[in-house]
């Protein structure tokens, strides 16, 4: 058996991408849509305060194209609060003028391909705010969800340590490249959800998610391992962009 990489995890993960039934929220009175929204920024406060705590944090984009509407990222300390905030959130008045597009549950995870300085790493400040992020107001989002094939002579879990350390670092250097330009956060989800990892990106120009995922196309982890799901791309959406979005 070749020897598992070991995961450093931090806060679970939910991306929770939805749509708006735009012909219920066109019939409903504007007293209906008033409180809808009212309901919708009192719960966008009430994530900011987990935020400002630093018990958590939450990103909030549309989505360009038809796949969604919007997408919700919670960061959050267990699986349980996640549970909490769909529920609370599908309680609201503005959730039902919304249904699910799509949903992805995972962990902030870091490997060790890249090699960990002795110590406990949970007590290094540097690891702990790469598992406990406070996600940035990047003016950008792309989501997507990716496995590494498991195919004859391309099965990634068969490759030693070595061969596969090989091949991450490759991986890391194009992505330090991007450093200052793109912000990745890789999640963990093998057990949790239908693929291995999600990568969550954020940008202050989309272009350059796909100059990162092409290059990284041609590198041989993502050429001969990389699978991908569907990808979303979004626009930060600010209190004043929902205003925009909602009002009729
Ligand atoms: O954590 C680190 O920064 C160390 C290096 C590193 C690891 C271990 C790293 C760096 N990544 C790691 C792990 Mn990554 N990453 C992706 C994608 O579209 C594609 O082809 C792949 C999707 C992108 C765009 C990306 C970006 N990375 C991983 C893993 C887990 C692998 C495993 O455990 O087997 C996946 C699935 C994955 C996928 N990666 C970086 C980036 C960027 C931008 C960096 C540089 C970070 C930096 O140094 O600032």
């Amino acid at each position: 058996m070749s020897e598992a990489a070991q995961t450093l995890d931090g806060w679970y993960a939910l991306h929770d991408f939805r749509s708006i039934d735009w012909s219920a929220w066109r019939s409903s009175s504007a007293e209906e849509r008033r409180a809808a929204e009212a309901e919708l920024q009192a719960a966008i406060r009430g994530w900011k305060a987990t935020e400002a705590e630093k018990q958590g944090s939450t990103a909030i984009y549309s989505v360009v194209g038809q796949k969604a509407d919007f997408v919700i990222m919670h960061l959050r300390e267990t699986l349980e609060e996640l549970n909490e905030l769909e529920t609370a959130f599908n309680k609201t008045s503005f959730s039902s003028f919304t249904y699910p597009a799509y949903s992805y549950v995972s962990v902030v995870e870091l490997s060790n391909y890249m090699g960990q300085s002795g110590g406990d790493p949970m007590e290094n400040p540097e690891i702990v705010a790469r598992l406990k992020p406070q996600l940035p107001e990047a003016k950008h989002i792309c989501f997507y969800p990716m496995n590494k094939r498991r195919e004859g002579s391309d099965n990634w879990y068969m490759l030693s340590m070595e061969e596969r350390r090989g091949m991450m670092r490759s991986h890391g250097m194009i992505g330090r490249q991007y450093a200052g330009k793109v912000k990745q956060i890789i999640t963990g989800s093998v057990g949790f959800d239908d693929w291995e990892w999600g990568v969550t990106l954020f940008a202050d120009d989309p272009l350059q998610f796909k100059k990162l995922v092409y290059e990284m196309r041609f590198d041989e982890v993502s050429a001969r391992f990389g699978e991908f799901g569907e990808f979303f791309v979004g626009n930060l959406l600010t209190e004043e962009k929902w205003k925009r979005m909602l009002s009729l």
